[in-house]
């Protein structure tokens, strides 16, 4: 039966890697390299430390963990000021109208995300209070694929692993998810996503008995 759904932020819910982008970008600018956004791609659903060091080692840059802090520091104040302008408008589509459907049903809705910054976003975007547990990367020691996000979203709302459903868009998420034991439904890219169960291109146009039916299978 399933009791729960946990969402990501990053990509499931909001599009924030835009703004996650130029915030990186800009300091391997300072640093004196760039970063595409090919590159770009495999750093979602990665905490802010782990993105630091793919990108410093793709930079060929060593630096001590002081000089490290001091770098993640000054990129979230960049991520800060971008994400600050903000509104429900930047709510992917379909979320909000998929939502409503979940709060017809019994199901629970939580969110799973490595974001250090994940409740100030949801309020920007007014959906703190439709969430009926928040996991983010204050709460967590280890970053997706590690199930820990994932399984404190299960304990905290009561459900066991196999009552709970996830929704990423990131590879390292689809892993963190099926490593908990869950059903996973990857949004975006069935090629990219090939560990997920399920993978939708997005929530426009989506049924939720439907779904739960698809799960079921
Ligand atoms: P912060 P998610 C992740 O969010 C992002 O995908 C990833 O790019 C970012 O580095 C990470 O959060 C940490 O974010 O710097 O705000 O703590 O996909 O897990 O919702
Ligand atoms: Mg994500």
């Amino acid at each position: 039966m399933i009791k729960a759904f946990l969402f990501d932020l990053d990509g499931v819910i909001v599009e924030t890697a835009i703004f996650h982008y130029q915030a990186w970008r800009q300091m391997a600018n300072d640093l004196g390299f760039d970063i595409s956004e090919e590159f770009n791609e495999g750093l979602k659903g990665i905490s802010r430390m782990d993105s630091l060091n793919l990108i410093l080692q793709h930079g060929n840059i060593e630096l001590s963990e002081e000089q490290k802090l001091a770098l993640a520091a000054k990129k979230n104040d960049n991520y800060l000021t971008l994400v600050s302008k903000m509104t429900p408008d930047d709510i992917l589509p379909g979320v909000k109208e998929f939502f409503e459907q979940i709060k017809q049903t019994e199901i629970k809705i939580g969110l799973g995300s490595v974001s250090k910054n994940a409740k100030m976003i949801l309020e920007r975007v007014d959906l703190l209070d439709d969430f009926d547990a928040i996991i983010d990367g204050t709460k967590i020691s280890k970053g997706k694929p590690d199930p820990e996000v994932f399984l404190n979203g299960a304990t905290e709302l009561g459900f066991s692993p196999s009552e709970c459903i996830v929704f990423e868009d990131a590879v390292a998420g689809v892993e963190a998810g099926k490593n908990a034991g869950m059903k996973v439904i990857g949004i975006g890219q069935k090629d990219i996503l090939n560990k997920a169960d399920i993978v939708l291109p997005g929530f426009e146009g989506i049924e939720i008995t439907q779904l739960l039916e698809k799960l079921k299978k």
